[in-house]
């Protein structure tokens, strides 16, 4: 295919905010109201999304790599983060479909860094060299008190039987402090992220996150389409 005919990389959207704040389901939602408009969305999850990466997956989550410590636990995170990056999320959005992700490199900076290790500068540098310029194009991060989260989380685990993973088991005061860690990150990126209120109703929540995409993604295309092409498409 020459250069010209490419098509155009599609839309990176990441999911991003602490336990139970409703992350699963607005993806699926917003999935669907995309594809509704003829796009191409593919929908994935971090640690997983790839088959070797839903393999580090379950190590992780199970508490097995915890007594590796915590670098090896963040250098875990980033290998699964390679594969999925390299096998479903690049050739994706290089066929011009929209990627909805949830959990991404947020989750690494604010979990990671909750625990105190590896330090900062260490998670950063990750981050370069496993990201790339592979970065989401937007970054909803969906912010909820942790006691409901933690709350919403355990009725759904006890509805399907599941047992608590790796990080549900901290103490309240880790989950504050990760609320916290992913403000900040808002705050330092306002151009990628946009912070939704995942304590409203869940139809409101639904709204907030489309107003979102539909604002900074959606109609930002169309202004950079040629005109006719934009009115076709609206
Ligand atoms: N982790 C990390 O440390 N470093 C990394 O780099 C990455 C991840 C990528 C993955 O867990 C863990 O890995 C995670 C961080 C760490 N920590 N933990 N634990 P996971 O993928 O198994 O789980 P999760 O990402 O934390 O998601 P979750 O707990 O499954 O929640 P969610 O997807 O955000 O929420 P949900 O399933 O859509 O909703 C939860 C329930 O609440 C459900 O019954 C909904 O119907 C209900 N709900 C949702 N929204 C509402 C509203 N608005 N009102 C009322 N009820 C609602």
């Amino acid at each position: 295919m020459s250069a010209s005919s490419s098509p155009a990389r599609g839309r990176f959207i990441t999911l991003e905010g602490g336990e139970g704040v409703g992350k699963s389901t607005q993806m699926r939602w917003l999935a669907r109201r995309l594809e509704a408009r003829g796009i191409e969305v593919v929908t994935t999850r971090e640690p997983g999304g790839s088959p070797k990466a839903e393999f580090i997956r379950e190590v992780i989550l199970s508490g097995r790599a915890k007594a590796l410590g915590p670098m090896a636990e963040a250098l875990l995170f980033s290998a699964a983060r390679i594969d999925h990056l390299d096998t479903l999320i690049r050739p994706a959005l290089a066929r011009g479909a929209w990627v909805i992700c949830d959990r991404f490199f947020d989750s690494t900076t604010a979990y990671q860094g909750a625990t105190g290790e590896p330090e900062p500068a260490i998670l950063r540098a990750l981050e370069r060299v496993v990201v790339g310029d592979t970065r989401p194009d937007l970054t909803l991060i969906l912010d909820l008190p942790p006691e409901v989260g933690l709350a919403r989380a355990d009725a759904r685990r006890e509805q399907l039987g599941e047992a608590t993973d790796r990080f549900e088991g901290e103490a309240l005061a880790f989950h504050r402090d990760l609320r916290d860690r992913f403000l900040a990150i808002a705050k330092a990126e306002p151009k990628r992220c946009v912070v939704i209120n995942a304590a409203a109703q869940i139809e409101m929540v639904e709204e907030s996150i489309w107003q979102a995409v539909d604002e900074r993604l959606l109609t930002a295309a169309q202004s950079n389409m040629p005109t006719d092409q934009a009115r076709a498409s609206s």
